[in-house]
């Protein structure tokens, strides 16, 4: 079924100049880039997009972390987009993310794990319309 996610490329890739080579990956997979945009986002933006793990104890570091600097929001398009972008990032910490993963590849530690990615159909509606307007996502 034909379906979108929400994606993060972040500021830790974006900074260590990671950004081409992980849109190559996203593109040669099949998603179609419904939307993207370049952005630096407030605490107070990260904590809202986060609030699902506020009582976290590493809340205050992730949404200091995703405040740090510049980011890439995207918007992704394919059959079963939601499971397909999961196992093209990997697991979360790169310690144990499978051979070929954008984690694996690319990411630094739990932390700063360079790419986020929708997790269900209700957090991928929640995501799209916390960073997108309609009139974005033609
Ligand atoms: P996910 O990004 O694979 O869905 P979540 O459990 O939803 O993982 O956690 C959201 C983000 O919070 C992770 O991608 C990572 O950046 C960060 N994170 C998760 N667990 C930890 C932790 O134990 N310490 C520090 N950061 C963490
Ligand atoms: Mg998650």
């Amino acid at each position: 079924m034909l379906e979108r996610t929400f994606s993060i490329i972040k500021p830790d890739a974006v900074a260590a100049g990671l950004s081409g080579a992980i849109l190559a990956e996203i593109d040669q997979a099949g998603f179609r880039f419904v939307a993207i945009k370049k952005e630096s986002i407030t605490k107070r933006e990260a904590e809202g997009f986060y609030a699902v793990h506020r009582e976290k104890p590493f809340f205050s570091s992730l949404t200091d972390f995703m405040s740090s600097g510049p980011l890439f929001l995207m918007v992704l398009e394919k059959d079963n987009a939601i499971t397909d972008l999961r196992k093209l990032m990997g697991a979360t910490n790169p310690a144990n993310a499978e051979e070929g993963t954008i984690r694996k590849k690319f990411a630094r530690s739990l932390q700063e794990n360079a790419i986020h990615g929708s997790d269900a159909p209700e957090t991928a509606a929640f995501e799209i319309g916390y960073w997108f307007a309609g009139y974005e996502l033609i």
